[in-house]
């Protein structure tokens, strides 16, 4: 049976419901059954929204920039765009192969130019706001794809692409000012509803962390050192400071007798890059400088040491080395020699740093304090003698925004040896990516756009001169980071959608993607979506009300697929072999939706024959005038079930609830009559839709009658509490045979449960005293009872 796509209405009455999922990278491997996990899933809330009567939009598209089309070009000499479209015919026929109510008529293309130059117009705005500027900065540049890297393309030190060890390069990059967001990115997750651990990879990210940070003055020069720290009750344990290898004051600073040594030893540390920095949980290493500065509250002396787990980047790149209290500087101590003086009571440092909060020792004027209070007596004292003031330090950077590749957005930014950096004029956007022969970057680094000098050599858009384009171009999440607002409106050719469609439509109600991406893709859409917000762009603050994830499918062998290894499933075949529905049913009866399984062919094999008995015992009752009393009370529970189960993403225990429920009629056909077979089949429906919608059509072949008739025009039934509510008994509490209360529960409570309630009863528990129950004797439907000494 021809499943019909759903169409959303803009503007419609009825109320609207906008369900996202992730879209794909059309790759040339085809569509994954991890992909089909996510869209089966939220097309069963789609259609389970349309039957409750709303007006629906799941739309999907192509994120097509990237590098795999990229390195597919260098190997064939075949152009990105050649392939990708090809790839995406072959994903389009995949997935209306499933029945999946996608509407079409949005499709959208990252790499389409009508779609780009909105892409590029947004970050004209950033660039004109001034949240998007050059830096030189250290990046991580893979030396192999001759490219820089953002952190989170960067695992484990290496190029997430081609495993090759990550080395820093100092190059001008541009950057977006996310830093800027970084409070409203925290603070706003409290107006959405996000599962608890999403949350905290975003709050985790930006890593905010309020202190306080102190001057220690130097002691022969007139600097001073600012640290961060949020544990400035640990002052007067402070035994040495640490700067990192790239502070600013070293080369100043360092004695004569101390410079050979400090020296090679930074020169070691500013190779490795700063993830190993940071993985030296073991070992911190650091150098004496012979230099000493002063604690500002007691005036002790403090060496100066220079270390590379001190991050360059974070707080003012120097640590105060307060041993006792901290972990890293007790083995720092240790390691050095240095003293371990307690000055926070409650531990005992002899054997390990005591971390927790506890109370002043030592501590001048503030002993006797607790941690909490001192912190903040310790840092108004700071502040009214000028030596140091309360800070908020965040993990989070700005994001690296230049990419030296071919296949992206090419920055709409012009440079003008006269003016300087100059944007393209918004009429003269897109700027179209122009044909190259080469996709190799260049040896400097930069992108191959750099060797069309037709492109580059343009005229400046302010004083007319010839001026260079330039020519990076940008990540891959900069297409991702708004396409849900196009869905609103794929066709507008004035903005980027109208503001009217924005308003009907958004924020996405709910939006499923992988765990991969609730960190990095999550924030930097709401980054966007923010920004576009207070230009007045957009008509709210955040783009997406609640956000899900699915997990990963692993091979039948349990890793993860990959052509290498051979183990890639091919939905093309299970959909020929088993149907469409086989495979919709499989993956949502393969285990809990958020968790990581692996694929089993078994599995798929059980999913079928499911199908086939589910299809035997419909034919085989529908027939039935008259359906018994336990049919529709079973039918009215698994409505039940399966409303709540869909709402919780729990599609597996979903699917055993409608095989225990198929399992039964198969056994009382008799009493399973027509009411039951089509509440079913409405239930049914959207998680198996060919089945159900040729099934439907046999009982009432008349509606196919009416053109663009379908079962998810029918209603989504609602269950009646009066067949769902359990009998109620009195249960009998006795304590040694001997009557003593009495409770009403439903008939079918269990030993266990009937004991917990019993022994709240405060009659029962005056009764049982601290006395030993020796035995409880539980008669079903009728009592409980404790056997007591
Ligand atoms: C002294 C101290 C005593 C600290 C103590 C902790 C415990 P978060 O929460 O991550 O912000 N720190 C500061 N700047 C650093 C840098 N550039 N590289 C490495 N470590 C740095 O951590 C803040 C703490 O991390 C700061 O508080 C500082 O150590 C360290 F008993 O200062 B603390
Ligand atoms: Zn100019």
């Amino acid at each position: 049976m021809q499943y019909l796509p759903n169409k959303a209405e803009d503007f419609s009455k009825k109320p609207k419901c906008y369900i996202l999922v992730e879209f794909p990278y059309p790759s040339g491997e085809g569509l994954h059954v991890g992909h089909i996990r996510s869209y089966v899933a939220f097309d069963i809330l789609a259609k389970k929204r349309q039957m409750e009567g709303y007006n629906v939009l799941y739309p999907i598209g192509w994120d097509a920039f990237g590098l795999p089309a990229e390195n597919y070009a260098l190997k064939t000499g075949i152009h990105p765009k050649i392939t990708v479209k090809k790839n995406i015919v072959n994903f389009k026929k995949q997935l209306k192969s499933l029945g999946l109510s996608f509407d079409w008529s949005r499709e959208i293309n990252t790499t389409d130019p009508d779609y780009y130059k909105w892409t590029q117009w947004i970050f004209l705005q950033f660039f004109k706001k001034g949240l998007a500027f050059q830096a030189k900065i250290p990046i991580n540049w893979c030396p192999s794809c001759k490219i820089g890297l953002a952190n989170e393309e960067v695992a484990e030190g290496r190029c997430e692409r081609c495993g090759t060890p990550v080395e820093r390069k100092v190059r001008k990059q541009w950057m977006l000012k996310i830093t800027t967001y970084a409070d409203r990115l925290i603070d706003d997750l409290k107006k959405v509803d996000y599962s608890e651990k999403i949350k905290a990879q975003q709050i985790n990210w930006i890593g905010r962390s309020y202190g306080t940070e102190v001057d220690f003055p130097l002691e022969s020069y007139p600097n001073k050192i600012q640290v961060f720290t949020t544990r400035i009750d640990t002052i007067y344990g402070v035994r040495a400071m640490v700067l990192a290898p790239e502070h600013p004051l070293i080369q100043k600073i360092v004695k004569k007798e101390f410079q050979k040594k400090v020296k090679e030893y930074i020169k070691k540390s500013l190779e490795k890059t700063e993830f190993e920095r940071s993985q030296l949980e073991k070992e911190r290493t650091g150098v004496f400088t012979g230099s000493f500065c002063k604690n500002p509250l007691n005036l002790e002396r403090i060496p100066i040491w220079v270390g590379d787990y001190v991050i360059g980047a974070y707080g003012g790149g120097a640590v105060m080395v307060v041993p006792a209290h901290d972990k890293r500087d007790y083995q720092f101590a240790k390691k050095n020699n240095l003293e371990i003086r307690e000055v926070i009571s409650g531990g005992d440092i002899t054997k390990e740093a005591f971390v927790a909060y506890g109370t002043l020792i030592n501590s001048g004027p503030f002993k006797g304090l607790d941690s909490k209070t001192a912190i903040e007596k310790i840092t108004k004292h700071l502040e009214k003698e000028k030596l140091g003031r309360k800070k908020v330090q965040y993990k989070l950077r700005d994001w690296v925004f230049s990419r030296q590749h071919y296949w992206g957005e090419p920055i709409p930014l012009i440079h003008c040896p006269k003016c300087g950096v100059v944007p393209v004029a918004e009429k003269d956007l897109p700027v179209k990516l122009p044909y190259v022969k080469k996709y190799q970057p260049t040896k400097t680094g930069e992108s191959p756009l750099a060797g069309i000098s037709r492109w580059v050599s343009t005229k400046c858009p302010k004083c007319g001169k010839t001026a260079r384009r330039e020519t990076d171009t940008m990540p891959n999440w900069a297409g991702s980071s708004w396409y849900f607002i196009r869905y609103c409106d794929p066709n507008n050719k004035q903005s980027l959608a109208s503001f009217k469609k924005m308003k009907y439509w958004l924020p996405v109600d709910w939006y499923n993607g992988g765990m991969e991406h609730t960190t990095l893709h999550l924030l930097y859409s709401r980054f966007w979506y923010k920004f576009l917000f207070d230009i007045g762009i957009v008509p709210q603050d955040e783009p997406y009300l609640k956000r899900t994830s699915h997990g990963v499918i692993l091979g039948e062998d349990g890793r993860k697929m990959s052509k290498s290894l051979a183990n890639i499933i091919n939905p093309d075949e299970i959909v020929r072999t088993y149907g469409a529905d086989t495979l919709r049913v499989y993956e949502m009866f393969m285990g809990p939706f958020d968790q990581t399984i692996s694929w089993s062919n078994q599995g798929v094999k059980g999913a079928f024959k499911f199908l086939e008995r589910t299809f035997q015992f419909i034919e085989e009752c529908f027939k039935n005038k008259k359906s018994s009393q336990k049919a529709i009370k079973l039918v009215h529970k698994l409505n039940r079930k399966i409303d709540k189960d869909i709402e919780k993403t729990k599609f597996n225990t979903s699917i055993a609830a409608f095989m225990k429920f198929v399992n039964f009629g198969l056994k009382n056909k008799k009493g399973i009559g027509q009411d039951v077979i089509k509440r079913f089949l409405l239930l049914f429906a959207p998680f198996a839709p060919h089945i159900c919608e040729e099934l439907w059509s046999k009982i009432y072949p008349q509606k196919y009658k009416k053109k663009g008739y379908s079962v998810f025009k029918e209603k989504w039934p609602k269950y009646d509490l009066k067949f769902i509510e359990e009998e109620k008994i009195e249960l009998i509490i006795q304590v040694n045979a001997k009557f003593r209360d009495k409770i009403e529960t439903n008939s079918d409570i269990s030993q266990k449960e009937a004991e917990n309630k019993a022994r709240k009863r405060e009659k029962i528990k005056k009764w049982l005293g601290n006395k030993k129950i020796k035995k409880v004797i539980f008669v079903p439907k009728k009592l409980i009872n404790f056997v007591i000494d």
